[in-house]
């Protein structure tokens, strides 16, 4: 629970946002769930610890590529206090590999976010080099793909170069270490602000499997869609009942609710080298 005296300013699917003071926001992680878009009535438990532990993670290693948002880790370890900033109003995907929309758009025009790519790519496919590809912030329903010249009518070809390069280097250096540890980090949405000194500061959640394609890289196969690291199990059960993805989405029975849980947990511990049990006691151990 937040301060008596936070208020509450936003929410996001799974997500809670609140005000600290005038400099100052708290980002607390739910447990809550979405598949196919929709929040299941069912929870993970420790899911939104998870979340914000791999966060708190690669921000404290990725500080020297581009500074961040955050002040302090709470012992709750699912919020956050960050810095106040003057969002951007775009999102930067950088995609390594060639999935969801990336392949939609290739299958379509050869292209992605006007990256012309080579012929004969297949689904999945890594890509020759990662390629930044901005999006429109949609209040609702989907974000919206964007052109760098309409990213730049947005935020400035001078700030959206900086944005660019911060966003590769972050994606080069988290699907490095990730490739290392067995998970292959197929695309990313990153967010930055400006701070009060016009800085670029990355922001909101960073590289963790809600914001992330997580593909288990010893099943790792192109020309198919991959399954993924962290939902497999709830989307296979979810296709198992045959529901119209349409809300309400259906409860979670307790073996796919374990099964799920542990593969995040997984995921925590692959990445972060961190026992999960040491960051419950301690949530500022993926700091040091
Ligand atoms: C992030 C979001 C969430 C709902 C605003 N450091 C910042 N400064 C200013 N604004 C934001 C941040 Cl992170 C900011 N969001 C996205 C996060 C719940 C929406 F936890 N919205």
């Amino acid at each position: 629970m937040p301060d008596a005296t936070a208020v509450h300013v936003g929410s996001g699917k799974v997500r809670e946002i609140f005000e600290l003071d005038a400099e100052r926001l708290l980002l607390v992680a739910s447990d809550r769930i979405s598949t196919f878009d929709v929040v299941l009535p069912t929870e993970i438990p420790d899911k939104g610890r998870v979340l914000t532990g791999l966060s708190g993670f690669w921000f404290a290693r990725t500080r020297s590529i581009v500074p961040n948002h955050l002040l302090a880790l709470r012992p709750d370890g699912r919020s956050t206090e960050v810095r106040r900033l003057k969002m951007l109003p775009i999102e930067c995907v950088v995609r390594g590999y060639l999935a969801g929309s990336g392949w939609k758009d290739y299958l379509a025009s050869g292209m992605t976010s006007g990256h012309g790519l080579p012929a004969g790519m297949r689904e999945s496919d890594r890509l020759p080099e990662p390629i930044f590809a901005p999006s429109t912030k949609a209040t609702e329903g989907h974000d919206e793909n964007i052109t760098r010249a309409q990213a730049a009518d947005l935020v400035g070809a001078a700030l959206l170069a900086r944005v660019e390069r911060a966003a590769v280097e972050l994606y080069l250096f988290a699907s490095e270490h990730a490739a290392a540890r067995g998970i292959i980090l197929a695309d990313t949405k990153l967010e930055f602000g400006l701070d009060e000194r016009g800085e670029l500061v990355l922001a909101d959640e960073a590289f963790t499997p809600d914001s992330s394609r997580f593909w288990p890289a010893d099943e790792y196969e192109p020309g198919r869609a991959q399954p993924s690291f962290d939902k497999q199990y709830v989307r296979d059960y979810c296709e198992s009942l045959g529901w119209d993805k349409v809300p309400p989405g259906p409860p979670l029975p307790d073996d796919v609710v374990a099964g799920t849980r542990a593969r995040y947990v997984e995921a925590f511990e692959r990445l972060t080298g961190t026992a999960f049990d040491l960051y419950l006691e301690s949530p500022s151990v993926v700091l040091a």
